[in-house]
Formats: C-alpha cells, structure tokens, sequence
C-alpha cells in the first residue's frame, strides 16, 4: 500500500494503445448480446458460436454506470493488487497460474439458518448474472471503471438466512501457500489469509456486488478469481478477492489491513476526499490508464459518487473518526 514516488509517476508501459480492446469493439459485442445475439447464435450460427463466444457470458444488462468511459481491459486485468499473487502492479498477472481455482468452495458460518460448505457452482447457478459498471477507487490514489458481471451480495446471503444475530460479514480470501508463494514466504507484512469484513446493512445494500466476471467473460485470476466482492464506494482494499469463506458475526470482525496498520486503514474505508491518508492527500485521483504525457488527475467524490446510495448508512457518524 505504499505509493513510491517514482512509481506514482512511471508511464504504464504496459499499455500501449495497440494492447488495448478498442471500447467501440466491446460496446458493439456487448449491444449484440443484449439485443438477443446469444439466441440467434445459438440458434442459426451453432457452428460458428463456439469458437466465436466460447469465453463470453450470459448477462443481463443493467443501467449502472452506463455513461463512464471504461477504463481498457488491458489495464483492468495487467494493473492489480492481489498480494496472494506479489506486491508489484504486475505481479499478479505474471503469477496469476499460482492461483487454483477448480473445484472452489465456499464455507458459511456463524449466525445464520444454512450454513455448511457449498460448490461455488450451487450458489452462483440460484442467481441471475448482470453487468454493473462500477468506479473502483484504490487508497493509493488511482482508479478504474470496470465493466462487472456478477450479482448482488445480498440476493447471495439471502440464500444462507442470516439470523437477527448477524450484525457483520466476514469474508475470508483463499490460503494456499503450497501454490501461492507470497503465503509461504518469511518476509510477508500479510498475516494470511486475508479477510475483510461488512456491517450487516453495507452488505445488504444495493450496490454491493459479488463479482464472476468482468469485460464480459470469466473473472481472470488476477481479478479474483473466481469469485470476489465489489464495494464501490469504499477502497479497492475491500473489495476481497478469491473468497473461500463467509462468517456472519454479532461483533465488528478483524480485517487485514486495519490489523497491519491500524491509523491508516479503518474498517470502513469509506472514499472520502476530505480524510486525507496519515501520508498522502486523498483530495484527486489517477484515472487509469495514465501515460507519461497524460496523468489524468480527476477529483474525488465522497463515496466515489455513489453518496446518494449509501450516505444515509453513515448518518451521525464523525467519519474522520470512523475512517
Ligand atoms: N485477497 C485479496 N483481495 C484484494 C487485495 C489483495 O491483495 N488480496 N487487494 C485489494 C486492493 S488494495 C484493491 S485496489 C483491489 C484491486 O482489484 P483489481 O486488481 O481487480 O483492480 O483488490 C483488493 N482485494
Ligand atoms: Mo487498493
């Protein structure tokens, strides 16, 4: 989480305009599929489909974020953080086979009626998959706009009956250090596994949003695989990727970067450009992908634009205290 200078002002060489899927391209692919493409190919072109779609999704379009510019595939899936994976931005793609994926599972505990550990296909095959377009706000002062396929995390935990007990969620990443060298190595800050943590009513809020796909296809391992939260209006340290378990609890749960350095990282995390970071002003933003020439300073917004979902969640809090 620390921004060295150097690496604030570093042109992305990754991101040559030739990498990038034209966004005309993606939105025409994406009009298809909503103007019933997926019927047709199906139907007429059962041939050709395969080889044509065999990567692609089928989603629901929805009116969330319509009007952003998208940030480029290339950027959303070549600049991450996923520790799991390495601390360098491209880390994560270069190591992104380390991270397993089949077969994956998720454990429910705590207070709710339907607990046990569920096939990941169980649970995703009860929701209906649709497409957000959502700002994602990192702490070290970048961000994205990111075209999610996924569903709602409340229509999710519906489905394991939380009792009146559950005041918080617990979210609880993969730990595998056989596969994931950064879990086996001596010199981690991480205590693994790393785990995130809701209120009740921030979780059950409509916006938060349980990811399986971006760009239209399979979350890339490198995004979270294969399944990952998506809280757009706090920090992207939040949004926890690769979840394995879920604990509903009465009290607020530990999270791994409010334990490792407790002035800087609150459990909430809310974006807000007012509370500036111990070390850096959180008043502007990069938007990805920036270049040598082009640094893209855009201002925050409280809530990274999303106040009138979620401010009501925060009345009569000082949030400079609850940061
Ligand atoms: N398990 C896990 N989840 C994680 C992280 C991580 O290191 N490990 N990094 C977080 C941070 S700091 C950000 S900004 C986002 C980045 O998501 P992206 O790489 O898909 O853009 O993932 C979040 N989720
Ligand atoms: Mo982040």
């Amino acid at each position: 989480m620390i921004i060295k200078p150097s690496q604030a002002l570093k042109p992305n060489h990754l991101l040559t305009e030739a990498d990038v899927t034209p966004e005309h391209i993606y939105r025409e692919r994406r009009k298809f599929m909503q103007q019933g493409g997926w019927a047709l190919a199906g139907g007429v072109l059962s041939t050709f489909a395969p080889s044509l779609f065999a990567s692609g999704l089928s989603y629901k379009a929805t009116q969330y974020g319509k009007k952003e510019t998208l940030t480029p595939e290339e950027a959303v899936t070549s600049y991450n953080n996923f520790y799991e994976l390495g601390t360098g931005k491209s880390d994560p793609v270069n190591n992104a086979d380390q991270l397993k994926t089949q077969d994956w599972k998720i454990t429910v505990e705590g207070h709710a009626e339907n607990t046990g550990v569920f096939a990941l296909e169980d649970i995703i095959k009860k929701q209906q998959l649709e497409e957000r377009i959502y700002r994602l706000r990192c702490v070290e002062a970048w961000s994205m706009v990111i075209p999610w396929v996924g569903f709602s995390l409340a229509d999710m935990l519906k489905q394991f009956k939380p009792t009146s007990k559950a005041k918080y969620v617990e979210f609880t990443s993969i730990y595998d250090p056989k596969n994931l060298k950064a879990q086996s190595s001596l010199f981690s800050t991480i205590d693994w596994p790393y785990k995130e943590g809701l209120r009740m009513d921030e979780a059950m809020n409509e916006l938060t949003f349980m990811a399986t796909g971006l760009y239209g296809k399979s979350l890339p391992n490198q995004n979270g695989a294969p399944i990952r939260l998506v809280v757009p209006w706090k920090y992207g340290f939040k949004s926890i990727k690769s979840i394995v378990k879920i604990r509903f609890t009465d009290t607020m749960p530990e999270t791994t970067w409010s334990q490792i350095a407790p002035r800087e990282y609150g459990f909430y995390a809310n974006v807000n450009p007012n509370v500036d970071h111990p070390r850096w002003s959180q008043a502007s933003e990069r938007r990805l992908p920036t270049s040598f020439f082009n640094i893209k300073k855009i201002p925050t917004q409280m809530f990274n634009g999303y106040e009138q979902q979620v401010a009501h969640l925060y009345k009569g809090m000082d949030l400079t205290r609850y940061y």
